[in-house]
């Protein structure tokens, strides 16, 4: 068994060699480190004609953008290659194909997505992929649906938590999500300009009362496998297509916290707009995103209750009525743990390329304050909307 090393750029390329399983397999010659997220390394591997052929993932045994002063679990390359690979069972056109891992290198090869585009970065360039929005719905539907115990034996789901159970990752959203923005904390990084908007956070019982029951169930609440880091910058877009990466921080969690992630980085998008684009395109630019997340909940919420309808495997989950029922308890919590992103990261230590991109200070500063404020309100009034258009009238009251 190999002990686990750093990889270099010739290891990436001997290690694609080896087990990408294609049939010209020496053909490949190059790597190139292209990771920009705070985890780890990630190489393209080239061929002799200079085309990327696939992608080698390692896992650093500690967080890439902060050093080896904050050391963190090689297991995360096993439970990001598996939460992919199951979810690839379940909705193959959506997400990464993953052709080899290996435990102990922490390493993982996958397909090479390199004529598709990280969804971030075309929402900052104001490109509009039509297509994404309702195709990210459907993933979300299949992966959570499958996984959920509306589909899986009782046994069988039991030993899938168990191998999911992803202790350190979770502990990482535990704190970043739930505890930083509401104290005082080193990890923080926001406008001094805005310190008292973020105070304020601080102060707010009834807030800091729907942080703590949104903690409660992502601690406690095991409905189905989930991503657990679904924003733009875990999604290829591009050619009518979708799929998503990046599933270190998979584990069995509450259904409404990958809708609500998802959801909230087009809201972070929603926000950065007017700082990123000309007034008009911003203006179109935010309707389209008032689109999108209409359309990704509308996908979801749909093609969940198709499955629950058409495969729901449990006697009493099957009961007509139930499945609506719970639907309305995931729009709360996704509603919830949407805010809960719009504050993370704007308040807390990472933060995305929608607001940090915005050239002008003041603007940025306006833009963030507007986040912050849209997730305040979405964390307060998640129990009291009562379905999509109701949200996104909401939006539109608050921002
Ligand atoms: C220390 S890791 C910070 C963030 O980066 C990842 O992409 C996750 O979103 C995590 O919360
Ligand atoms: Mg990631």
């Amino acid at each position: 068994m190999a002990q686990y090393r750093t990889f270099t750029a010739a290891d990436a390329v001997e290690y694609a060699r080896q087990h990408a399983g294609l049939a010209d397999a020496q053909s490949l010659v190059d790597a190139q480190e292209v990771g920009d997220g705070n985890l780890n390394l990630v190489f393209r591997i080239f061929d002799r004609q200079g085309v990327s052929r696939v992608v080698v993932k390692q896992a650093l045994p500690y967080v890439r953008c902060v050093g080896e002063s904050w050391p963190l679990t090689l297991d995360r390359a096993r439970l990001e290659a598996e939460t992919l690979l199951v979810h690839g069972q379940h909705c193959g056109e959506h997400t990464v194909k993953i052709l080899h891992y290996d435990a102990q290198l922490a390493v993982m090869v996958m397909e090479d997505l390199s004529n598709l585009h990280i969804w971030r970065r075309e929402l900052v360039q104001g490109h509009y992929h039509p297509q994404a929005a309702a195709q990210l719905g459907r993933y979300l539907a299949q992966t959570l649906f499958y996984t959920s115990d509306f589909h899986q034996h009782p046994h069988e789901k039991k030993a899938q938590v168990a191998r999911f159970i992803n202790p350190q990752m979770c502990e990482i959203t535990e704190d970043l999500f739930f505890n930083d923005p509401y104290q005082q904390h080193q990890r923080n990084s926001y406008p001094p300009a805005l310190e008292a908007t973020v105070a304020a956070l601080r102060d707010d019982d009834q807030l800091r009362t729907a942080v703590a029951a949104l903690k409660h169930a992502f601690f406690s609440h095991a409905e189905a496998l989930l991503h657990g880091d679904i924003h733009s910058g875990s999604i290829f877009v591009g050619d009518g297509q979708l799929k998503a990466i990046d599933a270190e921080f998979g584990y069995y969690g509450p259904i409404g916290f990958d809708v609500g992630t998802a959801i909230g980085n087009l809201l972070l998008n929603y926000c950065g707009l007017p700082g990123l684009l000309p007034p008009r395109e911003a203006a179109d630019a935010r309707e389209q995103r008032l689109q999108d997340v209409k359309i990704v909940w509308q996908q979801f919420a749909d093609q969940f209750l198709a499955l629950v309808a058409e495969k729901t495997r449990d006697y009493a989950l099957a009961w007509p009525g139930y499945a609506a029922q719970f639907l309305q308890k995931v729009l709360a919590d996704a509603i919830g743990y949407c805010g809960t992103e719009l504050i993370r990261r704007t308040v807390g230590m990472a933060h995305v390329a929608d607001l940090e991109d915005i050239a002008d200070d003041a603007m940025r500063d306006a833009c963030i304050e507007q986040a912050i404020n849209l997730g305040k309100v979405l964390i307060l009034a998640a129990h009291h909307v009562e379905n999509i258009d109701a949200l996104i009238a909401r939006i539109r009251q608050n921002g």
